[in-house]
């Protein structure tokens, strides 16, 4: 007789034997008094199919036989489930669920090219460990997104900033589980308190939707808005919950530990950052696009799937936002050996810290360097996630992040995501603060910390060691390159060696990062009307294009006033918007290799920054204080305009009556006074050589 194996755990029954069991058990439980003919019927199979189900099911005791004294015939062979036969029913619906779940969610991807986002719940996934099983997404499926994207037409929109956009994608794909949404006002106030959401579950970051007050004044509580990338297409619904104006100081002591804008992440929070946040859940319609390196992208579900298929259980995952040089791979292979574990290298690609060597670059050089890791245990994706710089939040949030891309273990090493010097020059963080808030709540996070102190190359032995483990120290010989001195010997085009780095990265680091002498930047140049900006950016421009090699331009501020900015006025706003408009055309020149000479009044220091921020993501921008004094401008006033400003017919007018912020730290501060044009810009040209931005051919 065949037999159904019930009990041995490890021996699966074909599943119609599982359904037919399951079908007959579910027929005894709700039946009173089962004999065969009766079942046989209402299960729809033979006598003899049927006997052999009871046989198996008795002997395995998932049911018994009735006993009865009988007289009547019809009842003598009729059943009851047993306790253990209504556990295994149960165990049978778990399978049943969990087959048609992983077929339906393969389906789904087969389709969409995602995941379903669908979880099974939790007693129906024991087939997959925790960290391989799909997790919750906000998108609807392909339909009603269609439907939706009609719908929204009529929704008022918001144009989401390129950081919105990181954080929404990230919301989306289940990067940010369990966000559902940008926070509510209960869930911002408990993570910058205490890192904890309204729930009590730990997450250290905002992640908030900043909108201008004009923008929120339209919003009424309960309305769906449409959040939309920067061509207009619409990404996702957000139905808003809670509107509040953050009191930012305290979001900046409170999450970056200090209210300065020296700190990347403050100075956006209050020079960039709308005055309104906007909380509520989202309704996921579409990932952002992207046109790079879309092989390399990956979402939560996709790496768990991936990570699935190669039967990886355990993965370190290495968080980076700098090219790799042979350090991080000596750290990395530590970490993988040490955990045991396969090899995630995951970048960052969305936002990091202004200034780094830009995502196009870095990508070229990890794919140059893949080939020195071992295929079959390490792989890389990329992480289009909008830093904060924020130190050990930062850490302990790229850890929930990691937990949620199916990785088992993190690497921590020295300063993580450091945001470098305050204001008063010292480091915002301590070195291993990271590490220290990460072991705290590591067990909450769900990944284990791979900890790494500073690696340093050992000379005699050929190979980085970790700083704090060198026993021999006094009798041998440490080198290290620091990120300052690398960015140093690649502008000033020196040799890089091989011990530091791999001959492929310097040579993609090189094509981007030509040495200084041969790239674009920006003179600007700011002080008083009268100063004397424009006459020595005028003898500047000459003397380079004397000297050739680069294209210049100059923008003076009346001409820029005349072709750029001709509907702009005097107001803090207008002014503002000249300086970013001037910034702008200085950036896009910098970035073409050009020099440009800007040379406006520029008198609010926020915007001069804003400005420098632009232009220093492709080269140098040297800041030129021309200090002539107000009295001295007053005194020279060639145009006449202080008088009339003294007589009140030119309203807001600078060092007047509208304020100048002198600048801190300028890269050179020139005095006028008694001092030929000829000689200032002679001062400037001496800068710039100083700086390595012009060099003898
Ligand atoms: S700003 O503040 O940087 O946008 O100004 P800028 O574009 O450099 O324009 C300054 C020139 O405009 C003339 N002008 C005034 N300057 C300052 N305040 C007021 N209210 C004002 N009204 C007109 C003035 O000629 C400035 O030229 P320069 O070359 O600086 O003398």
């Amino acid at each position: 007789m065949p037999r159904l194996n019930m009990t041995a755990p490890d021996a699966t029954p074909k599943p119609e034997d599982s359904d037919a069991l399951f079908r007959l058990l579910r027929y005894i439980d709700g039946t009173p008094a089962v004999t065969q003919r009766g079942a046989a019927k209402a299960l729809g199979m033979s006598l003899g199919r049927l006997n052999t189900l009871l046989h198996t099911a008795v002997e395995a005791r998932l049911i018994t036989i009735q006993d009865h004294d009988g007289t009547d015939k019809r009842r003598r062979n009729s059943y009851a489930i047993t306790v253990r036969g209504a556990a295994e029913k149960n165990r049978l619906i778990d399978d049943f669920l969990t087959r048609k779940f992983l077929e339906y969610d393969a389906l789904h991807a087969e389709l969409t090219g995602t995941t379903s986002g669908l979880v099974p719940l939790n007693n129906r996934t024991k087939l997959m460990q925790n960290n391989l099983a799909p997790i919750p997404e906000l998108y609807v499926s392909y339909d009603s997104a269609q439907k939706l994207k009609v719908e929204a037409a009529d929704l008022t929109s918001h144009d989401l900033t390129p950081r919105q956009i990181c954080d929404l994608e990230l919301l989306m794909n289940g990067g940010f589980n369990p966000l559902k949404g940008f926070m509510p006002e209960e869930d911002y106030d408990g993570v910058v308190e205490n890192m904890r959401l309204a729930d009590g579950s730990l997450w250290p970051m905002p992640i908030t939707l900043d909108v201008s007050e004009e923008f929120a004044a339209k919003v009424e509580i309960g309305q769906d808005i449409a959040l939309r990338d920067q061509e207009g297409v619409i990404l996702a619904t957000m139905t808003v919950t809670d509107r509040w104006e953050p009191n930012k100081a305290r979001e900046a002591e409170k999450v970056f530990g200090a209210d300065d804008d020296e700190h990347p992440a403050v100075n956006y929070l209050h020079n960039t950052a709308g005055q309104v946040y906007l909380g509520g859940p989202i309704t996921g319609i579409q990932q952002p696009v992207h046109y790079d390196f879309r092989a390399r992208r990956d979402t939560p579900n996709e790496l768990r799937a991936y990570f699935r298929k190669l039967g990886w259980r355990k993965v370190v995952a290495f968080q980076t936002r700098n090219p790799l040089h042979r350090a991080h791979q000596e750290l990395t292979f530590r970490a993988a050996r040490e955990a045991q574990a396969n090899l995630l290298i995951h970048p960052v690609v969305g936002l990091t810290k202004p200034g780094d060597v830009d995502h196009f670059t870095r990508v070229r050089c990890y794919e140059a360097v893949l080939d020195k890791y071992p295929q079959s245990t390490t792989t890389m994706s990329l992480l289009n996630l909008a830093m904060r710089m924020a130190g050990p939040r930062e850490a302990v949030w790229h850890g929930l992040i990691r937990a949620n891309h199916g990785c088992t273990h993190f690497i921590v090493g020295r300063d993580h995501a450091g945001p470098g010097k305050n204001s008063a020059g010292e480091d915002f963080y301590g070195p291993y603060e990271a590490q220290d808030l990460f072991r705290a709540h590591q067990d909450e996070i769900g990944v284990e910390m791979v900890d790494f102190k500073h690696m340093v190359y050992v000379q005699e032995r050929a190979q980085y060691e970790p700083a704090d483990e060198i026993k021999d120290k006094d009798d041998v010989t440490i080198l290290n390159i620091s990120g300052t001195e690398l960015r140093r010997r690649l502008s000033e085009g020196l040799e890089i060696p091989e011990w530091f780095s791999f001959p492929q990265v310097v040579t993609e680091l090189r094509k981007t990062k030509p040495p200084r002498s041969k790239q674009g930047f920006t003179v600007f140049f700011t002080g008083f009307s009268g100063s004397g900006k424009s006459t020595i950016a005028n003898a500047l421009m000459v003397k380079l294009m004397e000297m050739g090699g680069r294209p210049v331009t100059l923008l003076d501020g009346d001409i820029v006033r005349k072709n750029l900015s001709s509907e702009l006025g005097f107001s803090k706003e207008h002014r503002d918007l000249n300086i970013r408009r001037i910034g702008y055309v200085a950036s896009e020149i910098t970035k073409n290799g050009g020099i440009a000479i800007c040379a406006p009044i520029a008198p609010y220091a926020t915007t001069r920054r804003a400005v420098r921020e632009d232009v220093e993501a492709f080269g140098a921008f040297v800041e030129v204080h021309v200090a002539t004094s107000i009295e001295e401008c007053e005194r020279r006033d060639r145009k006449g305009l202080y008088k009339l400003a003294r007589e009140g017919k030119i309203k807001e007018f600078t060092g007047i009556s509208d304020p100048y912020d002198v600048p801190q730290s300028p890269e050179i501060r020139v005095e006028t006074e008694n001092v030929e044009v000829d000689n200032c810009a002679h001062q400037v040209l001496l800068k710039l050589e100083s700086m390595g931005l012009i060099a003898a051919e």
